[in-house]
């Protein structure tokens, strides 16, 4: 598997709750590193974009009015099987099924409120780094550096 980069979001829900610091913690504490952060509100065509893979399903409105009604935090993730490890700290899609312990379950409120995002996999990782992330806005790990 290997090292491997992955986009977390902070979703507009968790950051009304001032939960960031502390997801943050879990993802440092889980021992994967935050290479690149930033707080920012999408704008509906961000928020549109970004999710045009659901684009045909009855919940997109809802979702995009949803990221868009305040501010998220977007991080770059890196480590050891980084996509997978995040999506296990985050636990199910819907929150009302997230053990407590997970992001969803301590965070999240159901299906569309639910605290954070994570990619799915390698190509959807780099896609959606890239949507948020230039180069220039990713660290190299201190060990990695020259
Ligand atoms: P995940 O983010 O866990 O990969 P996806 O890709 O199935 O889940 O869904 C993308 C986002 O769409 C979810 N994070 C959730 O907020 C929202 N979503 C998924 N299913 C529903 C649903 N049935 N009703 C409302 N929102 C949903």
């Amino acid at each position: 598997m290997g090292v491997e980069r992955t986009l977390a979001i902070i979703k507009p829900d968790a950051v009304a709750k001032n939960a960031v610091g502390a997801i943050l913690k879990a993802i440092q504490d889980s021992g994967l590193r935050v290479i690149g952060l930033k707080m920012i509100q999408l704008t509906e065509q961000q928020a549109r974009g970004f999710y045009a893979v659901h684009k045909a399903r009855p919940f997109y409105g809802d979702l995009v009015r949803f990221m868009t009604s305040g501010p998220v935090v977007v991080a770059a993730l890196e480590g050891e099987g980084a996509i997978a490890r995040w999506r296990d700290l985050m636990g199910p899609t819907d929150a009302t099924k997230a053990p407590k312990g997970t992001i969803r379950g301590d965070f999240g409120s159901d299906v569309e409120r639910n605290a954070s995002h994570g990619s799915d996999a390698p190509e959807t990782a780099r896609v959606e780094l890239a949507y948020f992330f230039n180069a220039a806005e990713i660290q190299a790990p201190v060990e990695a550096l020259p």
